[in-house]
């Protein structure tokens, strides 16, 4: 049983070290809030909200989600006696939408529940990878696409996820990924397609990529069969995943064949582990996403990967690749293609904020 004593709202704001481009948004700094869960023995659980300054990506805002978990969530979790953390669910039930608010707060219970138990993150919720396999995104200015990938690939990564949209030339992609035939290759169009002719999606079928991610819109499932029916490579769900419901539903219409993970859109620890179950049985392909995150959420994600079930390879890039520093110490390192896990316990990472 844990006494939840208290819990702290930390504000990280950093510039990004060159600028994230996609047709949705230029991200050139990055808000978080790192929360801070202890017990009444003082051991601390951490978290990070992932929602964004606006509401470009999701529904959600770092102002709201603020609120939410300041005003609304850490009422609910306050002097509650927890025995597992599946228990916060349960809590929070009462409380409509505000996924990555939630998803904040649960992780941080998470990290602290695995630390009372001595054990890390990953063994706690029965992970078996020690090392995970790292991925990186190039979305920078389009003229500088193929001398980021190959110094991206001279930093050791083998899966390299690039931006495609309607205006992207097909041409060009497929050059790229075949002048690298040791990469592994995504895409992701972050709904771009939308509106558009099957033939604009059908000319990257051919490219090469390992998976096209998000063509169409949140709710075009019906849009994402008929690519599904008509292409070869496989298409993979991210923007259209907020539940366990929304993967019932991409498996029952085919509409996909692979999803992306985000806990924070999910709503967290519990929410995914439910998607991972199902997924696992249906046969339906995972990796983890990411969403240019802080050490915190990287190393909940890190966790997440070690799944056997996860197979596919996620956005695990070192804390350099976005941050002049990173908000964790020791900070998340690429080696060899590879992040090795953390063997402390909970996450593994301390704060430095
Ligand atoms: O679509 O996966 C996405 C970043 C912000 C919002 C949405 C997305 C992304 C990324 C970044 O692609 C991946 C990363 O953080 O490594
Ligand atoms: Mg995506």
């Amino acid at each position: 049983m844990a006494l939840i004593a208290g819990i702290e709202f930390r504000k990280v704001n950093q510039p990004l070290n060159q600028p994230f481009i996609t047709v949705l948004q230029k991200v050139q700094e990055r808000e978080v809030t790192i929360v801070i869960v202890r017990d009444a023995e003082g051991r601390e659980g951490y978290g990070e909200c992932v929602a964004f300054d606006t509401p470009w990506y999701t529904e959600e805002t770092v102002t709201g989600s603020r609120f939410v978990m300041e005003q609304v969530l850490a009422p609910l979790l306050l002097n509650e006696r927890l025995e597992h953390p599946t228990g916060v669910e349960r809590l929070f039930s009462k409380v409509k939408g505000n996924h990555m608010a939630k998803a904040a707060v649960e992780m941080a219970i998470w990290d602290l529940f695995a630390k009372r138990q001595g054990v890390p993150l990953h063994e706690f919720i029965g992970g078996v990878r020690k090392t995970i396999p790292a991925g990186v995104v190039v979305a920078g200015e389009s003229d500088a696409l193929a001398p980021n990938v190959k110094a991206e690939i001279g930093r050791g990564y083998r899966r390299i996820k690039l931006k495609i949209s309607p205006e992207t030339d097909a041409a060009l992609l497929k050059s790229l990924v075949a002048a690298n035939p040791e990469i592994l290759f995504y895409a992701d169009a972050n709904g771009s397609f939308s509106g558009r002719a099957l033939e604009e999606l059908l000319a990257f079928d051919q490219a090469g990529f390992a998976l096209i991610e998000q063509p169409y819109g949140e709710q075009e499932w019906e849009a994402h069969s008929a690519a599904r029916s008509k292409m070869t490579t496989p298409i993979c769900l991210d923007e259209s995943i907020h539940s366990f419901d929304d993967v019932k539903r991409m498996a029952e219409q085919q509409a996909g064949d692979i999803i992306v993970l985000k806990m924070g859109r999910l709503g967290g620890w519990s929410e995914t582990l439910k998607v991972v179950e199902f997924c696992r049985n249906e046969q339906i392909g995972m990796w983890v996403g990411g969403m240019i995150e802080f050490g915190v959420s990287k190393a909940h994600n890190l966790a997440l990967a070690s799944l056997p079930e996860v197979k596919l390879t996620g956005d695990f890039s070192d804390s350099g690749h976005f941050w002049q520093i990173d908000i964790v110490s020791p900070e998340i390192r690429v080696e060899h293609g590879e992040i090795k896990l953390s063997e402390s316990p909970g996450i593994g990472y301390g704060l430095n904020i």
